[in-house]
């Protein structure tokens, strides 16, 4: 396979101005034809025009009207090139070419979701749907006509407005469809089939009357009232905060069973994953909820970040999803609470983007290579976190007016055109005149930035200094990196534990005013200090508030100091953090006891500390929950030269159960005082509520204790909503035995009607901890709702594979302890699931193969077990190049 370097950059030698395409959608073919004007980029030119093509039967190719021959093009697997054009200003190229939807389960391109066309061509999938220059950087006006029959499609949808339809002969009909905005072809969409729609309207400021609908199966409307609530806010919020308006009349959703990944940005017809889009009390959580809210915001952001202005080329993927990221998370933390809302994402981030910037597949926020593009699209629903943290640094360093300011700019500047990452740092220098110093480095530099703190009271001088030091581990193909802009917003504790008012700091020479009670120190070198003055006592910094960087921190602050930070900073996101850092410290000694066959034996100040925070009436009840969940397995391995999953585990669950049995008191009243039997509702408070009574519950379960049991089990029974159920049935599954196999059971039967509920009750069991749970998930592989094994079933009814392949496999990956079984069952189950999925699914295999990829952070004995693993795949037959990208990366 051929790898693609950013460097390698070069303008297209043709334009395509205008792209007329018509569906002719049937069972058995589906026939496309594109009418194309095109215009060389330098006048005469004698280029040949190639295009993009996959998985395609060419009927026919014209020039200007004429037939061309077969010597007059060239033709192979991947790509239609004309040698020889017409020297003039522009022509007309038309291209007949027939595909088999109905065999396509890459769900890449044009396929079937549920007996409905649809289609998913980000990053490159609109080449497997006719010959194209499938770049982003060709930007053309479409118009779209899809023909098909009208009793299986009676609804035929494409990007921007109506302009007619009608019957046609044989029992067809046809809709055209025109989208007036320029637009790369990695945001055509197209959906046909048996759809109702949920309707509501969105007046603009400025008065447009913007019609809204939400398509799905007519008996799945009723759960789309979410969706469209999450819509409507989006669309005021975008334009509350950044000033931007939707541009067309029209703005459609459609949730389809069968998706790779979360949802879809395609111009007014955003496509979503059904999870994403369907929700009710009953039959989702408070978690789908949030996602939902946070997940059509992002796709309808995307609107202006993304579609109006595009990326130039793959490599700038960031300059829309990492700002796209960002605004999606702002939103989410407007409706709900914003420190809540940063802790999540930290975690995300530490979970999914920090361990992968420490593993062969770590590249910079814009990558220099490529294979696969569709490979660099990971992270959970949301991707590209480290992008979003790079824009949440501008807005940090310039503050929200200066970041507006920059924003206008960009889209002032950029409008309908495809851009590059740089384009965005300028319009935010240029709007405010502001230096950004080695800011562009986090564009180019790979891995996480490790900044190391240490701090010295001076009594006499009365000064207080912070000294920074940056390191960036290598990572491949970057042996050594240069220094990074780091923001590190900082406050200073007095021993009452209020911020301390600064009046200054020291830096480089000059002395900077602030009179604030945080400021934001600009640490843009290998080594650097700053100096505080007029500090009547030795304060305990709290750093990097709000996360100000995505960096490793390690301080010299004591075990005190974290438990002081914990119990006062103003700073909520750095209370937790504290929290957080103790946690890990104290985990990391446990694993080394456990190591050691020493006695483990808890602080009793981290459980008085987490005591403390538990009871506080005064704190938010979701951040409470949050404070007093501990680090996750992976974050921990993280942490060691050689992971032991075994020991962490252990260490983890030993910690949990101390915790539990020492505050049962505080966890009981917690649950009993958290309760409601009020209908559902989706606000702020109630989910916090419910967090905080569902993870003490959780606690207080994994003692074992028959009355604890019993509590959850009562819990379970009595839940009015799926939030609680679903965590009184979490919290009983942790403990294997028969109250757990009766109530997974019980859940089954309730359920089973509804895949997407059945999907969790997979992904519940398939990542639990419980011991040797491969043997359980191999048998879950043989239930009746799961059908991975059978292609030809699979092709019929591909949300059994897809969705639940993520659920069942992905699932099962995510618990450390049972993956990485020192037998090796666990890798050989992978590695056998992704040879087969890989025929089905490129996409999603490569996903899963990911799994492997830091195979080399264990000890010997796991590492021979995976590498083999890693091998078998690679000597498979017909590997994707999606999965040889992984693969080889890994074992490199
Ligand atoms: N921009 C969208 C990316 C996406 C995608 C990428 C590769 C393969 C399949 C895909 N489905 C959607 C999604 C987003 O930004 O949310
Ligand atoms: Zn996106």
């Amino acid at each position: 396979p051929k790898e693609i370097f950013l460097k390698d950059y070069t303008k297209p030698d043709y334009y395509f101005e205008t792209v007329d395409l018509s569906f002719s959608l049937g069972e058995e073919k589906t026939i496309v034809s594109s009418l194309i004007k095109v215009s060389p980029r330098v006048k005469g030119s004698s280029a040949p025009l190639v295009l993009n093509g996959h998985d395609l039967k060419l009927l026919s190719v014209k020039v200007e009207g004429k037939l061309l021959k077969e010597g007059d093009y060239k033709l192979d697997s991947r790509h239609l090139t004309l040698p020889s054009l017409p020297a003039k200003e522009s022509f007309v190229l038309e291209i007949d070419t027939e595909i088999y939807p109905h065999k396509n389960t890459s769900l890449d391109g044009l396929y079937k979701s549920s007996g409905n066309f649809c289609t998913q061509c980000e990053a490159e999938g609109f080449r497997k749907i006719t010959f194209y220059q499938d770049r982003p950087d060709i930007m053309a006006k479409y118009t779209c006509r899809v023909e098909a029959d009208k009793s299986l499609y009676p609804v035929l949808l494409s990007n921007g407005n109506l302009i007619s339809q009608g019957d046609i002969e044989g029992g067809r009909h046809f809709a055209l469809w025109e989208d007036p905005f320029k637009k790369p072809c990695y945001l055509f969409a197209l959906v046909a089939g048996q759809l109702a729609s949920r309707d509501d309207t969105f007046t603009t400021r400025s008065g447009r009357e913007v019609s809204l609908k939400i398509w799905t199966p007519a008996e799945d409307l009723p759960k789309t009232a979410h969706a469209m609530y999450s819509l409507k806010a989006a669309m005021k919020w975008d334009e509350d905060v950044f000033g931007l308006e939707y541009d067309l009349d029209l703005f459609n959703i459609v949730a389809v069973p069968d998706f790779n990944m979360g949802a879809m940005e395609n111009k007014s017809l955003n496509i979503f994953n059904s999870k994403l889009v369907l929700a009710s009390p009953e039959t989702a959580t408070d978690a789908d909820y949030a996602a939902i809210l946070g997940v059509i915001g992002h796709e309808y952001f995307h609107n202006w970040t993304g579609n109006r202005v595009t990326c130039r080329d793959w490599f700038q993927l960031s300059l829309k999803e990492g700002l796209t990221v960002f605004r999606d998370q702002e939103f989410s933390s407007d409706m709900g609470s914003r420190t809540v809302k940063r802790i999540a994402d930290v975690s995300k981030l530490r979970i999914y983007q920090f361990p992968q910037d420490a593993g062969p597949m770590a590249h910079p926020v814009r990558p220099h290579s490529y294979i696969k593009m569709d490979n660099f699209y990971t992270g959970n629903i949301v991707f590209q976190s480290n992008g979003a943290e790079v824009v949440r640094m501008y807005k940090t360093l310039l503050g929200s007016e200066g970041f507006r300011k920059g924003i206008d700019l960009y889209f002032q500047r950029h409008d309908e055109q495809a851009v590059t990452c740089e384009d965005f740092f300028a319009a935010m220098r240029d709007a405010n005149n502001a230096d950004f110093a080695n800011f562009l480095q986090w564009y180019s530099q790979a891995g996480t930035p490790v900044v190391k703190v240490a701090s010295s009271y001076n009594a006499e001088a009365r000064t207080f200094s912070l000294k920074f030091s940056q390191e960036i581990p290598p990572t491949p193909g970057q042996p050594t990196k240069e220094a990074t802009f780091i923001p590190v917003v900082v406050g200073l504790l007095d021993s009452n534990g209020k911020d301390i008012t600064l009046s200054s700091v020291y830096h480089d020479g000059t002395l900077q005013t602030i009179s604030s009670s945080s400021t934001i120190l600009r640490v843009t070198k290998k080594e650097e200090e700053f100096v505080f003055s007029d500090i009547a006592e030795r304060p305990v910094p709290s750093l990097f508030r709000g996360f100000s960087a995505p960096v490793r921190v390690e301080t010299d602050l004591s075990d005190d100091d974290l438990f002081f930070l914990l119990a006062h900073d103003s700073d909520e996101f750095n209370r937790w953090e504290a929290g957080q850092v103790l946690a890990r410290k104290l985990m990391l000694n446990l694993v080394s006891d456990f190591q050691q066959n020493r006695p483990l034996a808890l602080n009793p100040k981290f459980i008085q500390g987490l005591g403390s925070v538990l009871s506080d009436s005064t704190l938010d009840k979701e951040f409470i929950a949050k404070a007093i969940t501990l680090p996750g397995e992976g974050e921990i391995m993280d942490m060691m030269a050689v992971a032991d999953p075994d020991a962490v585990h252990a260490v983890r669950k030993f910690v949990r159960k101390q915790l539990a049995s020492e505050l049962k008191t505080e966890l009981l009243k917690i649950v009993e005082n958290n309760r409601s039997t009020e209908a559902y509702v989706f606000d702020h408070p109630n989910m916090a509520r419910r967090a905080l009574k569902n993870t003490a519950l959780a606690y207080l379960t994994s003692l074992e204790d028959p009355s604890y049991v019993e509590l959850a089990l009562s819990e379970y029974k009595s839940a009015t909503n799926l939030t609680d159920q679903f965590a009184a049935l979490a919290a009983l599954a942790q403990n294997p035995g028969k109250t757990r196999d009766d109530v997974l059971a019980d859940f089954y039967n309730k359920w089973q009607g509804d895949y997407l509920v059945v999907n969790k009750w997979f992904l519940l069991q398939s990542s639990s901890d419980i011991p040797g749970n491969v043997e359980n998930v191999k048998k879950l592989l043989d239930h009746p709702a799961f059908d991975l094994r059978n292609p030809n079933k699979a092709i019929l009814c591909l949300q059994t594979t897809i969705i639940q392949v993520y659920s069942l496999i992905g699932g099962f990956c995510g618990s450390p302890v049972n993956f990485h079984a020192k037998d090796g069952s666990g890798y050989k189950f992978l590695g056998d699931i992704v040879v087969q999925l890989d025929k089905i699914n490129p996409q999603v295999a490569s996903r899963m193969v990911s799994a492997f990829s830091r195979w080399k952070r264990y000890d010997e004995t796991r590492q021979a077990l995976a590498k083999a693993q890693l091998e078998m795949i690679m000597s498979a037959n017909g590997l994707s190049e999606n999965v040889f990208e992984i693969a080889s990366k890994s074992l490199a």
